[in-house]
């Protein structure tokens, strides 16, 4: 399989990311500005299909009409020489200090409409731009102090806010996805809707939760210590995966946002291999973005921002070669079947069958029998990782 990657293989990169100088709570930056217009074409000859930018990425905060649209024209250029889309578009509501206590869920109600209004002319330029998912990371949405925060009344205004975009994109035929970003902390002591889970309960909450997803990122999870895997596999259980963040990250600490998969490699095989094969016992696919939100490294000059971009590509593309061959191998097959995977697809009880009739089925079961049984789990995780190492 080439290494190459091709539009086919749907690779998104934020504005932000490749165009992060570097600045961090420590220090300068590192790196010098990043024109859009040189992102848009340096991503696309390094295969990439789409770029996606926070507003004020594209468009300095504060610009006036005039150079907004001289900005804008000279982006739409760039996209329309390359071929390049804009898949996906999100609202910062963080960086400017009227965020500091949050945008939908400041105590300040004058921040909060401001807020709101912010994201609506946002949606306007997603639309003109023909993106089709609005991502919504609420990363000041929290507190550092449990008695400053009326979480209660906070969660009501985060879903006061989220029905009156919905309705917006609907009644201007946008017809947006909206897709919500769960963090567990950073740049807030805690963030409301830290974990995937905690994201789609909130939702069914909404007005239209037909038109809301998740947006996890391998990072935020992992943060919190929990198998991103699994947190995508139950998002797409729930048919709500609209949209993915790749990165890589070590485990409970600051947000690293590392290329994809030089954090917890294994669990980013896992990873590719529910997205391009669903679970093994059925399951859908992924079929949308896959978005990269890391960041070069500060040690970084822009020679190693675009090996980065590059190494965030390979390493999806490898990882997926791997799992073919994982998935492909009659000994893989027959271990998943002895360790009972494939069985676990199959219903508990049969068709028709009562819990009457399972109350009545107490003949042929030994207890005993299946105490001592051993699942080979360890076998045929090291067959996985003997295809990650290609031995
Ligand atoms: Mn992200």
């Amino acid at each position: 399989m080439p290494l190459q990657p091709t539009r086919d293989d749907k690779f998104s990169f934020g504005l932000w990311t490749v165009g992060w100088q570097a600045r961090d709570p420590f220090g300068e930056a590192t790196r010098g500005p990043l024109d859009p217009v040189e992102a848009v074409h340096k991503l696309a000859e390094l295969g990439a299909y789409g770029i996606t930018f926070h507003d004020d990425d594209l468009v300095p905060f504060g610009s006036d009409a005039r150079s907004r649209d001289g900005i804008l024209a000279g982006f739409r250029k760039a996209l329309d020489e390359t071929g390049m889309v804009v898949p996906m578009v999100t609202t910062n509501l963080f960086t400017h200090p009227a965020f500091k206590d949050g945008g939908f869920t400041s105590n300040d109600r004058g921040v909060r409409r401001y807020a709101l209004r912010k994201v609506l002319r946002n949606m306007d330029l997603a639309a003109e731009l023909g993106a089709k998912t609005l991502v919504l990371w609420g990363g000041r949405e929290g507190a550092e102090y449990d008695v400053a925060k009326d979480v209660h009344a906070a969660l009501d205004r985060y879903r006061e806010a989220l029905d009156v975009i919905a309705r917006y994109s609907e009644d201007n035929g946008y017809g947006l996805r909206f897709a919500i970003e769960p963090k567990p902390n950073e740049p807030r002591g805690d963030i409301l809707l830290p974990t995937a889970g905690h994201a789609l309960a909130f939702l069914h909450e909404l007005e239209r939760p037909e038109l809301f997803g998740i947006n996890p990122e391998v990072g935020h999870e992992q943060m919190a210590n929990l198998n991103f895997a699994h947190g995508v596999a139950q998002a797409l259980w729930h048919g709500k995966l609209f949209h993915i963040d790749l990165n890589g990250q070590h485990g409970p600490k600051f947000d690293q946002d590392l290329v994809f998969g030089h954090g917890d490699l294994l669990n980013a095989f896992a990873l590719v291999d529910l997205l391009e094969h669903g679970a093994p016992g059925g399951g859908p696919r992924y079929d949308g973005p896959r978005h990269f939100d890391y960041k070069p490294s500060r040690t970084e000059d822009y020679t190693g921002v675009w090996a980065s971009a590059a190494a965030n590509m390979r390493m999806y593309l490898l990882l997926k070669e791997r799992a073919q061959a994982f998935r492909a191998d009659p000994r893989v097959q027959a271990a998943l079947t002895e360790s009972g995977v494939l069985e676990l697809a199959r219903p508990t009880l049969d068709e028709g069958e009562t819990y009457r009739d399972l109350l009545d089925d107490d003949r042929g079961f030994d207890a005993d029998a299946a105490g001592a049984r051993g699942y080979g789990f360890v076998r045929l995780h090291q067959l996985a990782v003997d295809h990650l190492l290609r031995a």
